[in-house]
């Protein structure tokens, strides 16, 4: 008999990273099973870990009783039920500071797509516009605007370097002002907005940041301005988004997260002109997808052989 750790794999992450893990455990893939309840009846007794990507409630948590590791695929972990894990003594993980580069640098390939207007400039090139109808319409400076970071944590200092080679004026929002940074600190994202062009959210998830970039926030920002979206979709108010949208009260979004994944609110499918939209992929390469599985097996390893874990959550 193997004395591997058998891991139920709720959601599959990067197959190459999963596949690595099969090397020191017994994975039973979850979300292949057509019988979820009889397969997690079968499987979720023997499972000594589970492996998500963003959701781990108490039913799964239930179902497999005997779990001592939640492996979270993804630095955010508000899918997790991490206060019902620690209830039952379960430790969760996640995969920090690997994806800081890879997530920063889709920030600004939305910001420069929506300024500079690419996604919307190829489909005028391709349609044939250019000879029929003329020169492409003038956009916004990227460059030398200034940008407000909400939440300037890892990626968000990677965001923030990346916004100074842009020569843009950094300014940022979180709960406790950094001392190391020569930015501009705001308590007040109405206020930041009020003085930035962009804007660029990049907080986690979850109740405390729920639609932080409320209405105020977007009007503040102005018929000229452009929201980033790269942390989660709770953290806007949609509802207050796509009216400021319409009514042009603020200028433009660039969104690669949505409250209601895989499901993008449609309204947004019909803004050509102003919104720019990617599929959760800020973190999407085969580079950092497979360094974000391989943080997840470093920490199964270190479990199964009684070392500390290196990205515990809780
Ligand atoms: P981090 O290092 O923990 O930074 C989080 C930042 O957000 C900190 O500056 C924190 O500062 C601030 N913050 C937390 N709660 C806040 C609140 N209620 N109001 C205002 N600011 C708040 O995390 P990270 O590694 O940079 O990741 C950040 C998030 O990015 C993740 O949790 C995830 O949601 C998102 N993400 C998205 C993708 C994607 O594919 N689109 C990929 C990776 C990560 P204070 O604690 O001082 O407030
Ligand atoms: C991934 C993410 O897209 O790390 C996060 O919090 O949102 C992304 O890196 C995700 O975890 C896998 O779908």
């Amino acid at each position: 008999m193997s004395d591997k750790p058998h891991v139920m794999i709720h959601s599959s992450w990067y197959p190459p990273a999963l596949a690595r893990l099969d090397e020191i455990a017994i994975t039973h893939h979850l979300y292949k099973a057509d019988d979820k309840a009889a397969f997690l009846a079968e499987h979720g007794p023997k499972c000594s870990a589970i492996g998500t990507m963003h959701s781990c409630d108490v039913s799964l948590i239930e179902a497999c009783p005997n779990a001592e590791l939640i492996l979270n695929f993804g630095v955010g972990y508000d899918g997790v039920d991490v206060a019902k894990a620690s209830e039952r003594g379960i430790k969760v993980v996640n995969t920090p500071a690997v994806l800081n580069d890879c997530v920063a640098d889709m920030a600004l390939a939305l910001l420069l797509s929506s300024r500079r207007r690419v996604v919307h400039a190829d489909a005028y090139a391709r349609a044939g516009r250019w000879a029929a109808e003329g020169d492409y319409p003038y956009t916004l400076n990227a460059h030398s605007t200034k940008v407000g970071i909400v939440g300037l944590g890892r990626i968000g200092m990677e965001i923030a370097n990346r916004c100074a080679a842009f020569k843009m004026e950094i300014a940022y929002h979180k709960r406790t002002p950094r001392d190391d940074v020569p930015f501009k600190y705001y308590a007040d994202l109405v206020e930041m907005a009020r003085d930035c062009d962009i804007m660029i959210a990049i907080t986690p998830g979850g109740d405390a940041t729920r639609n932080l970039i409320s209405r105020p926030v977007m009007d503040a920002l102005g018929p000229e301005g452009l929201l980033v979206n790269v942390a989660r979709g709770s953290v806007v108010d949609h509802d207050a988004l796509i009216a400021a949208l319409n009514e042009g009260t603020l200028g433009a979004a660039a969104l690669d997260v949505y409250p209601s994944e895989p499901n993008i609110p449609e309204a947004l499918f019909e803004m050509r002109e102003n919104v720019v939209l990617t599929p959760h992929i800020a973190s999407a390469t085969h580079y950092t997808r497979m360094a974000m599985g391989m943080v997840l097996y470093d920490n199964l390893k270190a479990k199964t052989e009684g070392r500390e874990l290196i990205t515990p959550v809780n």
